[in-house]
């Protein structure tokens, strides 16, 4: 208060002087041999008592016994700051401000040879006068005092703290000692962000925020001469004010910083980690420091599907889900300037601050991934394998790579039957399925280019990798495409003559059928394999009967023979 007060200290100092010159009182009422304490308030909390040599800010009043003011601290519109107990107060208020707690109040009687004496002040003070003050203690401090730093609540987890360069995001309420509140950041519904120890912030700020974890509150005394000192700043701040920071540090990191891993459950069974140019499949969760939900995967049921080290998301995820593992649980905690800088995103993610995304990893695969074959059993003896055109009949247990249940021919009576080559399956199934014997067991592993592609099929998501265990039951030789029927050798020179069972000259489809379920008992030829034999035999019958009115006729016969003569087709 040197400066806003100054002339009224000055004034006080020389009352002193004048005090020391002056002769012992006559009080009224009645000679006080020393000052009258009267301590009518004292708050329960009193953390330090003013010391003879502590710097004190303080309100007054003075008055003479009537009630008459002399002199106050309110009228100026400023506190008063001094040193207490050596002197440069008259004695009454050195004696009389001693022991007081910050938010203390006291009534001091002051006996002129503790005040002014026999000489007073000229036009202010009356030889002889007692003096009547209520004072107000705002401040104590003392020049070999340090910062206070309680720590107020501090997060378990904790494996790094705040340094000199790092930048910081944190919320405060900032009090003079007595409570008076002069900012807040809550009040402006943002965190202040800064660099620590680089000369932004005040001493003790620069000071106190050193080795705060993200989510630590802390309270934060800090003496005048480590924040705005004599000046004080603006009109909220006074001079020689000991400031109180209660602070939530809600963020840090430093520019050198890169992507911070933390391989929180890697699979066992990692063969594989994915690389540049991937595609992977995982859920996440997205936090900021300060443990508030930004964004889930989770909410939306769905998988966030990319590419990685493509450009395609913010660069600290890139780097962050490079060597992952299917199945692999990881946090990936990205600094701002590899996520979303110092303007942030949408309303959710503030401007600078650190993501940590929790990825759990479903599935990757590249597009140029061919299925992957794990033979687990082979039959000893196996000499016929599958080939395209077969039919065959195999179980399989089709999941995801997270080990959800997709589909199971266990789940019908029988096995699953599809003639190879057919696109009855996906790809990858067909591929995997030949080259097989019967009672062979495999992994297949079918990239969703070879699966379900990009827009999955019903129960399956988008660009989902599955698993297919399967094995193979049993196989039957197939036909070329489009035939239903193929002789294994030359067919018989009088075919119609020899469908002609009872030689009437047509042939009605009970004789047709009864006819080629002879040659394939016979060998001479064979049936597209299929579940119904009859059915085929029907269809060829069909083929046949041009006109269909039940029965083939030699010219029936002979026009299509014709017609495919080029190609021994499945119509004989
Ligand atoms: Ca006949
Ligand atoms: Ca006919």
């Amino acid at each position: 208060m040197a400066t806003a007060a100054g002339s009224r200290c000055l004034l006080l100092l020389l009352l002193l002087l004048l005090g020391v010159l002056g002769a012992p009182a006559l009080g009224d009422p009645g000679p006080l041999e020393d000052v009258v304490i009267d301590r009518y308030y004292i708050p329960k909390i009193c953390l330090r008592e003013a010391q003879m040599g502590d710097f004190i800010r303080y309100h007054y009043n003075g008055t003479f016994k009537d009630g008459k003011k002399f002199d106050s601290s309110y009228d100026r519109g400023a506190t008063v700051a001094g040193v207490v107990g050596v002197g440069r107060l008259i004695t009454g208020m050195d004696r009389g401000l001693q022991g007081m707690c910050v938010n203390e109040r006291r009534h001091l009687i002051v006996p002129p040879h503790l005040g002014y004496g026999s000489i007073g002040v000229a036009g202010l003070i009356p030889p002889d006068a007692t003096l009547y003050f209520d004072v107000v203690m705002l401040d104590i401090w003392n020049k070999n005092d340090k910062l206070q730093i309680t720590t107020l609540s501090k997060p378990e987890r904790c494996n790094r703290t705040v340094e000199n360069s790092d930048f910081v995001r944190y919320h405060y309420n900032g009090t003079l000692l007595d409570g008076t509140p002069f900012d807040s950041s809550y009040s402006k519904g943002s965190t202040y962000d800064t660099y620590v120890g680089t000369g932004w912030l005040i001493k003790g700020m620069d000071q106190g925020l050193l080795g705060m974890c993200a989510g630590e509150k802390r309270s934060i005394i800090i003496p005048p001469f480590l924040a705005y000192g004599e000046k004080g700043y603006g009109t909220v701040i006074p001079p020689q004010a000991s400031l109180v920071f209660s602070v939530l540090l809600v963020d840090f990191h430093n520019p050198k910083d890169g992507v911070f891993l933390e391989h929180l459950e890697v699979p066992e069974s990692c063969k594989r980690r994915a690389v540049t140019g991937d595609f992977v499949r995982y859920h996440y969760n997205g936090t900021l420091m300060d443990g508030t939900l930004f964004d889930s995967s989770y909410s939306r049921n769905q998988t966030y599907n990319t590419y990685i080290g493509k450009g395609y998301i913010i660069p600290g995820m890139d780097q962050g889900l490079q060597g992952v593992c299917v199945g692999e649980h990881r946090r990936v905690v990205i600094p701002p300037h590899l996520a979303y800088g110092e303007n942030g995103a949408g309303d959710k993610i503030p401007g600078s601050a650190v993501l940590i995304f929790d990825v759990h990893v479903i599935d990757f695969h590249n597009p140029e991934d061919p299925v992957e074959i794990e033979t687990v059993f082979r039959p000893e003896g196996c000499n016929v394998t599958t080939r395209d055109r077969d039919f065959v009949r195999y179980h399989y247990n089709c999941s995801l790579l997270d080990g959800t249940r997709l589909f199971s021919s266990h789940d019908y009576e029988k096995p699953q039957e599809v003639t190879l080559g057919a696109n009855k399956v996906i790809e990858g199934l067909n591929r995997g399925l030949l080259d097989m014997c019967a009672g062979e067991r495999r992994v297949l592993i079918i990239p969703p280019h070879l699966g379900h592609g990009e827009s999955g099929a019903r129960g399956v998501p988008g660009s989902a990798v599955l698993r297919f265990e399967v094995e193979l039951i049993s196989m039957e030789e197939g036909v070329p495409e489009g035939y239903l029927f193929i002789w294994h050798g030359d067919p018989p020179a009088s075919l119609f003559e020899q469908m002609d069972l009872n030689k009437d000259g047509e042939i009605p489809a009970d004789e047709f059928s009864t006819f080629i379920k002879t040659q394939v008992a016979e060998g001479k030829g064979r049936l597209m394999p299929s579940s119904d034999p009859e059915k085929v035999i029907a269809d060829m019958f069909q083929n046949q009967d041009r006109n269909q009115d039940g029965k083939i006729t030699p010219d029936e016969l002979k026009l299509k023979s014709d017609e495919d003569r080029e190609k021994i087709h499945e119509e004989l």
